[in-house]
């Protein structure tokens, strides 16, 4: 993921910011340095937290003599980046009959296309998949996922737009189950975090995935494209509340030098990132690796 996720950055020079860049290349770390740190890290969508959390540990290690120059510094802070991002491996357990996975978020952060990469990447591991078309709102999105499933090699349950999006859900996982199928994965519309009667809809439908399985859904992964910003804290929190999540999604984490955000979700919300979308291909879905990611965004371009 690492390469590709550099490739599609567009060279190692571009992967992190330049306000980055700038903060590693003096030969020496004084006081100015930590609210350059501060503020680059905040740039980066790191958010308050863990940008404080980020600093103050970095400040340590120069007390102790560990970070002098631009170059420990960045070593130093990849490597904290790595090591609070990866306490536990970003799995998900395809362990149920069927393992059902709801997927939510708001508008665009790229859910159906999720939902078509992971079928495909299931698919090729020798999973069966069924596809729930949960996203009744628009005729479009459910010729968009028909799309996506023929691709995959996955079959589509779907309904008429305007359907119960909780019938549909509820129909994908019976199917699912007569069938056999290992997987079934539910796309739901987008909706923002604030729309209140939007969110009862999403709280029905992780309840009525429950019915014919009470451990359903196994996981509910919160979507979210990786230049959302802070905005993504309150997208975690409110989505968490109709549907706990199980995990994050990282999105068009291809187009920016950004990302910092799930740091900051890690951090105040103790969810994991599981999945990054690294493009729009079939094959640009890739496991979350927490090393990979702390030196794509935050390690210099020689320590590639
Ligand atoms: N560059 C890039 N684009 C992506 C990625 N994932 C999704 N997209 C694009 O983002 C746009 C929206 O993706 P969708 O999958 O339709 O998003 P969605 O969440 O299903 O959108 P709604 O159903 O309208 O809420 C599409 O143009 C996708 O090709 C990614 O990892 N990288
Ligand atoms: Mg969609």
């Amino acid at each position: 993921m690492f390469r590709r996720l550099r490739d599609k950055l567009g060279g190692p020079q571009q992967a992190i910011s330049p306000q980055l860049a700038a903060i590693y290349a003096p030969k020496l770390v004084t006081e100015d340095t930590w609210s350059e740190l501060e503020e680059a890290l905040i740039l980066a969508d790191c958010g308050m937290e863990a940008t404080d959390a980020l600093v103050a540990h970095l400040r340590a290690e120069a007390r102790e003599g560990r970070v002098t120059s631009g170059a420990t510094l960045a070593q130093e802070l990849w490597r904290e980046v790595a090591r609070q991002m990866s306490p536990e491996p970003a799995r998900i357990p395809l362990g149920g009959e069927p393992t059902v996975i709801l997927v939510i978020g708001v508008n665009g952060s790229g859910k159906t296309t999720t939902i078509g990469k992971l079928a495909h990447r299931l698919a090729s591991l020798g999973q069966s998949v069924v596809i729930g078309a949960g996203d009744t709102f628009r005729a479009a999105a459910i010729d968009q996922l028909a799309v996506w499933a023929e691709r995959a090699g996955a079959q589509l349950v779907r309904q008429g737009p305007g359907a119960d999006p909780g019938a549909v859900t509820y129909d994908a996982i019976a199917a699912g189950k007569a069938r056999g199928a290992d997987v079934v994965l539910v796309d739901t519309a987008g909706r923002l975090q604030t729309q209140k009667n939007l969110m009862e809809e999403l709280r029905k439908v992780a309840s009525v995935a429950g019915k014919l399985d009470p451990e359903s859904p196994h996981e509910t992964l919160l979507v979210l494209d990786a230049t959302t910003g802070q905005n993504g804290i309150s997208q975690a929190r409110l989505f968490d509340e109709a549907a706990p999540l199980t995990g994050v999604v990282l999105t068009k984490l291809d187009g920016i030098a950004k990302g910092g955000i799930v740091l900051a979700i890690r951090h105040q919300l103790g969810v994991p990132v599981k999945l990054v979308g690294v493009g729009e291909s079939l094959e640009d879905l890739q496991p979350f690796d927490a090393e990979a990611f702390a030196r794509a965004i935050f390690a210099p371009p020689g320590d590639a």
